[in-house]
């Protein structure tokens, strides 16, 4: 059985090992329960479509040029792998954390977005009574989020982030919207048919 302090020594033995950033994950996916999946799976869902690969060995060459890691992490059950997660992100590689979690007290995405800092966080709300929580940081302690539900624009954002650094993500992300803009258009056109 995998122990949380197992989790907690994995995350700081890749820290602290010298790996190619190439083979390791670019955007972290962290939930506060598996009960969150079925809301966190629109990040899943917009990085897949963008190109993006899970990647679930830490160092090993990835099937894709740009890869996501999930864990399920609490902020209030296993606060030590909270901060662990946080606090290692950086040198583990992300560019950025998604963080989704639900409840009036939604905790991850705030308490990962000041751990990690300055590694942006991109905070989801899992239900509409987490937004206060997720969103509620004080002046200096910055984080990023979408609307309740919408880990499909937490997913587009992480990417849009990765994207300052990656042509290839620009690209992507250009054809992703012209899509959008072609859905729109053919939906108009049928109003007038
Ligand atoms: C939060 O508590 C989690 O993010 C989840 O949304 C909520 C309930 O968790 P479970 O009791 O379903 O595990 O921390």
């Amino acid at each position: 059985m995998t122990t949380v302090q197992d989790l907690i020594d994995r995350l700081e033995s890749e820290a602290a090992a010298d790996t190619d950033p190439e083979t390791t994950p670019d955007v972290g996916i962290i939930m506060g329960s598996d009960s969150d999946l079925p809301v966190m799976e629109g990040a899943y869902e917009a990085l897949d479509a963008l190109g993006f690969a899970e990647q679930t060995d830490f160092g090993d060459a990835p099937d894709a040029r740009f890869t996501y890691e999930s864990y399920v992490v609490s902020a209030h059950r296993t606060p030590e792998l909270m901060y662990a997660y946080a606090e290692t992100a950086g040198a583990r590689g992300l560019d950025v954390v998604i963080a989704g979690a639900g409840g009036k007290s939604a905790d991850l995405p705030n308490m990962t977005a000041s751990i990690a800092y300055p590694v942006p966080v991109i905070g989801v709300p899992v239900q509409e009574k987490s937004v206060d929580s997720v969103i509620g940081m004080p002046t200096g302690a910055p984080i990023v989020a979408v609307d309740a539900g919408k880990s499909f624009n937490a997913g587009l954002s992480a990417a849009q982030v990765l994207a300052r650094e990656h042509d290839a993500i620009e690209e992507r992300l250009n054809e992703y919207h012209e899509g959008l803009k072609g859905g729109v258009a053919d939906v108009s056109a049928d109003l007038h048919d």
